[in-house]
Parts: C-alpha cells; structure tokens; sequence
C-alpha cells in the first residue's frame, strides 16, 4: 500500500499565491487543497482533516487570525499546526499570531527554502503528535482492558492515572483521586489494626530507588474502608535516567489468600492428625502420606511414596475382600471397614480404613485419600482393662475373681471326669512385721517375690491367684491323692526357707501357713473349698505356723469355737470379767518374796475360770491381746499402788507384754500413762518379755527395750533358754534379769545335760550382770539346786500358786518355803 501523501491546506485570497505554493508544495511530494478565504478554509478543514494550514493573514471576512483562533476551539487532537503567512513583520503581528494559536509564522515575500523548512518541520512535529496520541489512545485502552488495577504515581507520589478495573476494586474513581498522594488513602495498613509506615510502602520505594518491586503481602483500603489483600508489582517511570514516578500493577488476592489459608489449616490437620493418611494417584501409586501413616506404618514418607498400597499388606484378607473393597469403591466411591495391616517390623495390626475416590470436574477418578486409624490401642485398652479386672495390680496373679472362674471350671471338669482337684489356701506368717519393720514398700516387695515363688513352685496349668493383703490361693485343677496337693504344699514351704536378699537391709526369711481343701472330699462349690481351705490354714496358724494343715469336718466345729470364744473375750473386756492373781517370787538366798508376777485369769459367768491357755494365742491372733495388756498393767500398777496406799511394803510388780503389745507403736506412751494414771513410781514395776519375742523383732528390739528402760521400769527377759539366744543381743538388750523357762527345769534331778544348760545360762546371764530368775521351781530337789547353782531369784508352785489380791495381801511379810509359808 502507497503511503498517503501529507495533506496541507493552503487558506489565500490571492488566486496567484495559491498556485505558486501549491506547486512548490506539489513538487515536495505533498498533497495540497485550497481556500480563497477565511469561512473556506474553516469548511474545508472540518472536511478534509489536513495535517497542516499555511494561512494567509489578511483575508477577507475572517482573517487568518480569526480562522486561527476558531480552529483553537476544536478538541486538542482535532488540532493541527497552522502556519501563518503574513507581510505584517512587525512585532504586534507576530505576537498576535501566536497569541490565536498559530504555530510559526513566515514573511512575504515567501523564501521558498525557508517554506520548504518549516512545512518539513512542522509535518514532523505533527507527525510525532500524531504518534503520540495514537499511543496515549492505545495505552489508555491497554489500560482500560487490563484485568488488574493500574495506579500511576509521578515523582511526589501523586496519583496521575488509574484504570478503571483500580477504580472497581478501590472503590474511588479517577476524578477523585488525580493529583492526590495516594498512599495514606488506600494503602497505609499492613492488615487489620497494623499501621505501613510509608518506608515499607513498595512504590513509595520505588520512586525512592527506582527499583521494580512484587509483594503478595500488601493490603489496600477500599473507599468504604475494607481492606483487601493484593498481589502488588510497582515499575518505576523513567525519563533519561531520571524516576518521575511509578506504576503499579495490582491484583485482589482474597480468594487466592482464603484458599491459601484453607490449605495451609487442611496441611496442619492433616500433618497433626493421629490418623494415618495416604494420598494415591488413579493407578494406585502413593503420592503422600502423613506423619502418623509414618508412625504407624513404620515406613518413611520416601519408603512409602511411589510405592503401591500392597506395602502394607498383611495376608490376613484374601482375594474376595478386595473385590468387595473394589467393587464399593467404584458404586459408591467409598469402602470402610476393619482390616489388618502388616508394618514395616512384620508386626500385625488392624485399622479401620476409609477409602474414598477424589473425583475432577468431570466425574473422573484422579486419586484416592486413604484414612487409617490404628486400633492397636484401642485393643490394648481394651485388654489392658479387662486384665485389670481379673489381675491383682501388684503381683499380677489372678484376683479372687478370676480364680474362682478358673475354680468353677475345675470343678466342673473334674466332676465329669471323675478326678479330685485341690484348693490350697496361703497366708503369710507375721507379714505385718515386715511392714512395720522395712515398710510398706519393702512389704509390697516381697509380696511380689512370694508370687514369684509361688508361681515357679507349681505347674503352668496350676492357678496362682492372690486374694488380697497377704493371701494367695493356689488351685491344682488335677491330683490323684490328697498327698498331691499336701507335697505341693511343703514343696512351698521349702521354697520359703531361702532368704529373702533386699537391697539395703540383711537378708531375711518368711514362713507361710497353708490350709488345704480337696475335691470332693472337703466340697463339691468353690465357695465351700475356699472356706475350708481357709479354716485349715487357720489352724495351721494356730498350731505354730509355717506348716500346712489338711481340712478335716472338725477343723469347722473347731472354727466356730474360735468364733464363739473371740466374741466371749470382746465381751469379757466390756463386762470387766478379767482379773489378775499374783504369784511371788522369792530371793534364792532367803526365800523371802522379792517380787510377785501379774498373771491373768478370766472369770467367766457360765464357764468359770478360762485357763490363760485357752484364751491368750486367740486374744494375741485377733488383736484383743492389745487391750487386754493394757487392762491388765493398768490394773497391776493401781494395785500396787493401792497397797503401798495402805502401808503394805512395797513390791515390784511384774506384768507380761505379748508379742502385738510390743509391736504396738503406743507402747511406751501406754506404760506411761499407767503409771501416772496411778501414781506408781516405776521402781515398781517389771515388765517380762519372752525371748522369743525379743528375738523374733530383734531389729527393734534393742531399742524399744531402751525405751522402757528409760521410764525407769524393770526388764525382764522370760522363757529364757528355749531358743538359741545371741549373746551379741543379749549384751546390747538392756534386760536386768533373765527368767529361766519353766520346762528347761523339769529334769534337773535326773538329767546332767539340764542341769549343765542350766548351769551355763547363769554362767551366761551372771557374765554380763545379770540376775537370774527361774519359773516353774516345784520341788525341794530343784530349789537346791538351783539356789546352790547360784540362781537369784525363783517362782514356782513350790513356795506359791498364783494368788488373788486379798490373798497376797494377807502374806505380807512371809517367807516361803515348799508348799508352806514360813512366818518371819
Ligand atoms: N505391703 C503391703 N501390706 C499389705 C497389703 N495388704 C495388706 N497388707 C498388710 O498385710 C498384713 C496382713 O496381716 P495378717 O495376715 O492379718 O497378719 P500377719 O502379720 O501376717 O500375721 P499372721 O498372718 O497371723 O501370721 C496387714 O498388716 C496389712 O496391713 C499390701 O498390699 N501391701
Ligand atoms: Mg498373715
């Protein structure tokens, strides 16, 4: 296509003049129309748009001048350059022709070079505003077109453009805004509440430094100021090097940013959830998986992804259940269900799995989220809880319950098959002892110990079971003879012997006593073997512990005697049916009383008198021994005082503290009370302990004897010579007399080796300042003796039975001689 030629009007009244710059102008290539005056060449340019006017000045009608002035009134790109051509070379000429509007101006005559000059020039000129519009027209539509908002600030910031998509999100139009520093009104906060300081602003800096910024982090404020999170690139504007300001291109980002938040919030769900989570793609392949699938799988993020699901598989499901799972999966796009799982340690585990399809737009399979909840857990609660419904919590053997599950079984087994089966019923012997010596935790020790032993001194298919406290019940579900079970019962005891090793205090040993009751001899119910087995413990207790006793009929008659009696003796405290007799003890040497021992009896209304015998081992089982002790110190140390009230010469009295009284952690503050309560100075008092008590708490012993010692009573070791005593304890007991056990004395007359024993104990007791007494003296023979073997002092039937208070205090004075009483 031919370029179009230059369009310039020439506006003369001189027809001549006309055609000699059209030809001129024709030979420079443009393309030239014509006007023979003033109101012509305004037509002829509203119709024919030339690219400049050569215009005579002197015209008639308008002169050019006027033409000049109404072409100014046109829209600005409807306005071309006018040259004007004038005669007039005087300075009011010129000006005035600028004044209308004119662009240069040229002189007549008309120097054709200089003609040529300026139409060339002003042709550029033209041609560049010509340009120059076309690209502003072009700009402003881009501009108008262009999806995201567009601000353009100059040098200081102030707003010099904005599109109209910048005017929809922004809420202002550009009338509003032009000329204004925008910053403060749609950009000044950083989120709700945070304020921008113009520093952070991006284009703020990028007129500041001419560098190109992006920020996803920016907010601006709406007209009716809401803020709106956008996505922000700020150009700088240059000129040669020079910033004159800035573009910045924005985008609304809110629904980008609420996606985003939504992901980032499914993310941390997904990363914190406990259930496991795998992501595969339509063909099966992993694509992600979550940290707990990792805990609980075993395999890393990098061992699962790419891999198919079948790594998890356990063998345990065959091919029918995942067709199942196949076929829910394509009707309904979900499966869930139970199933187990292998884990990368080959441990199986089952889990509850939900499968679903995630589907594009158009209803297609993309991947599939796989949920898993490990219900290991779960099972081991569950079976943890149902253990510890059945299970003691400190050893860990079968509680009552269980056992008597297991017994029911037994029995029903045994009753069809016609074959005996065995309770046998533990309880440890002094296990309080051991509590009260090591404490509470040390006994809870042992009472695991003893399951141990217990456990390995038995068949797998035996049930050790612990009731409670330090009760065990072992079942033999299968014996042939009661021998069966009554070996399994020594076959314990033996296991007993071997001490006991605790970290931090010397190796001890425990007994046990056992009860056994036997299918279907002793019962036919669990309850009734169980009872019986008890009973029969008991009176394996009773005959001395550490042994075990079969059930027999009477053992039951012989419990509900024990029954009956302890309600007696809890009667016999609260009608005050105890009363105390006083047997002398006499001075070897003079035969003179020196002392008298408490010793207790019970007046019962209907039985009579209740040997001690019959009565203390039940008081000393069932406790009662506690409050009887104290009655009957209490009740000695009033006596006494009563008598030396009345004048009688003072006696020591002696009262006997039982095992539980010495165990009992009021002792001291008892015996305390009893003298004060009376007002016996403790001179007169003795206390006697049996060896065998004293040994058997030798740990303690030292110093609770210490103790009494120190309320300024009198101690006194009793039974001496029954049990192998240490003479290391007894230097370290601060005893003032041993009392030499009655049986140790019976054979004196016949027997060298009693006599020499005897002989040794004084030896013994006089080495470490001792004095020595002897209970049960009953004949002449045996009080020489011992008064020649060097004993201090003596007791016995020989010079006195026990006596009753208004007895004793009709001897006051006498001396005692065999079976008589000698006056002074
Ligand atoms: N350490 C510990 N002691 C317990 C537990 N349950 C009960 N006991 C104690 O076990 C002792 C059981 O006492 P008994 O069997 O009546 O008496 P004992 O001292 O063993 O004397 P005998 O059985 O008559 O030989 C009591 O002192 C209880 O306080 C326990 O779980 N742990
Ligand atoms: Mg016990």
């Amino acid at each position: 296509m031919a370029l179009k030629k230059p369009l310039i009007l020439v506006a003369d009244d001189d027809r001549a003049m006309r055609l000699l710059v059209r030809r001129a102008l024709e030979k420079d290539g443009y393309a030239v129309i014509e006007a023979e005056d003033g109101a012509a060449a305004l037509e002829t340019y509203e119709k024919a748009e030339p690219d400049i006017v050569l215009m005579d000045v002197l015209m008639p009608g308008m002169d050019g001048f006027a033409v000049c002035a109404a072409l100014q009134k046109l829209p600005r790109n409807r306005r071309v350059p006018v040259l004007m051509i004038t005669g007039l070379e005087d300075d009011a000429s010129v000006e005035k022709a600028f004044a209308s509007g004119a662009t240069d101006y040229i002189t007549k005559p008309l120097h054709w070079a200089v003609l040529r000059q300026r139409v060339r020039r002003l042709l550029l000129a033209r041609q560049t505003e010509k340009n120059l519009s076309a690209r502003e027209t072009q700009l402003s539509a881009v501009a108008s077109a262009l999806g995201e908002g567009l601000i353009v600030l100059d040098a200081e910031g102030r707003l010099t453009l904005i599109n109209p998509e910048a005017e929809r999100l922004l809420g202002w139009s550009m009338a509003e805004l032009l000329g204004r520093n925008v910053h403060p009104i749609i950009h000044n906060r950083r989120y709700e509440g945070a304020l921008l300081p113009e520093s952070d602003c991006p284009v703020l800096k990028t007129i500041d430094d001419g560098k190109t910024y992006r920020s996803d982090e920016e907010y601006f404020t709406r007209k009716d100021g809401a803020l709106f999170p956008v996505s922000l690139v700020s150009t700088p504007l240059r000129v040669n090097d020079r910033i004159i300001g800035a573009v910045a291109a924005f985008r609304d980002i809110s629904e980008r940013k609420e996606v985003e938040e939504k992901l980032l919030l499914a993310a941390k769900v997904i990363e914190n959830t406990t259930e496991g989570i795998m992501i595969t793609d339509a063909k099966g392949i992993i694509q992600s998986v979550n940290p707990a699938f990792c805990r609980s799988t075993g395999y890393t993020e990098s061992e699962s992804i790419g891999n198919n699901p079948r790594l998890l598989k356990s063998g345990r499901h065959d091919g029918q259940f995942y067709r199942k799972m196949w076929c829910s999966m394509q009707e309904s796009g979900q499966w869930q269900g139970e199933i187990w799982n292998r884990r990368k340690s080959g441990e199986l585990y089952a889990a509850w799995l939900t499968v679903s399809a995630i589907k594009d737009s158009h209803g297609r399979t993309t991947q599939y989220a796989a949920v898993f909840s490990d219900m290991t857990e779960d099972r081991r609660n569950q079976e943890r809880i149902k253990h510890q419904a059945y299970h003691d919590a400190l050893t860990d053997l079968p509680n009552r319950l269980l056992f008597i599950d297991r017994l029911s079984q037994a029995l029903a087994q045994a009753n069809r098959n016609h074959h005996m089966l065995a309770v046998l019923f533990l309880d440890l012997d002094r296990f309080k002892q051991i509590n009260d010596t090591y404490g509470h935790a040390l006994g809870d020790l042992l009472l695991q110990g003893v399951a141990g032993r217990l456990r390995s001194a038995v068949r797998d298919s035996d049930t050790v079971a612990r009731l409670g406290g330090d009760e065990f019940t072992i079942l033999l579900p299968q014996i042939s003879t009661v021998e069966d079970a009554a070996k399994v019962a020594q076959k314990i005891l033996c296991s007993f012997r071997h001490p006991w090793t605790f970290e931090g205090i010397p190796p001890f040993c425990t007994t046990t006593s056992i009860g056994i009751a036997v299918y279907p001899s002793d019962g036919e119910e669990a309850e009734t073997l169980m009872h019986n087995a008890d009973a029969a413990m008991y009176r394996a207790k009773e005959q001395g512990r550490n042994h075990y006793q079969l059930y027999t009929p009477e053992l039951n008659a012989w419990a509900f005697e024990r029954l009956a009696m302890e309600t007696r003796l809890r009667r016999a405290l609260e009608n005050r049916e105890f009363l105390l007799y006083y047997q002398p003890k006499v001075e070897a040497a003079t035969r003179k009383r020196c002392a008298l021992e408490a010793l207790i009896r019970w007046q019962h209304p209907d039985l009579g008198l209740v040997s001690p015998m019959e009565f203390l081992r039940l008081a000393e089982d069932t406790g009662l021994i506690v409050p009887i002790g104290l009655w009957s110190l209490e009740e000695a140390c009033s006596r006494n005082k009563a008598w030396q009230d009345a004048g009688l010469p003072p006696v020591k009295v002696a009262v006997n503290l039982s095992a539980r009284q010495l165990q009992h952690p009021n002792l001291i503050p008892t015996v305390k009370r009893a003298l004060q309560a009376s007002g016996l100075s403790p001179d007169w008092l003795e206390l006697e302990i049996s060896e065998e008590n004293i040994l058997h708490f030798a740990d303690v012993a030292p110093l609770v004897l210490g103790k009494l010692k120190a309320l300024g009573v009198a101690l006194t070791m009793d039974q001496f010579g029954k049990h192998n005593s240490r003479i290391t304890l007894l230097q370290k007991l601060p005893v003032d007399t041993v009392k030499i056990a009655a049986p140790l004395i019976v054979d004196l007359a016949v027997s060298h080796d009693a006599r020499a024993s005897v002989k040794a104990m004084i030896a013994l007791a006089h080495s470490l300042s001792l004095r020595v007494a002897v209970d049960g003296v009953g004949t002449q023979e045996q009080y020489d003796y011992l008064r020649a073997a060097g004993c201090d002092e003596l007791q016995g039937h020989y010079f006195s039975e026990p006596l009753g208070a208004e007895e004793i205090e009709k001897l006051q004075g006498v001396s005692f001689s065999g079976n008589a009483v000698d006056s002074p």
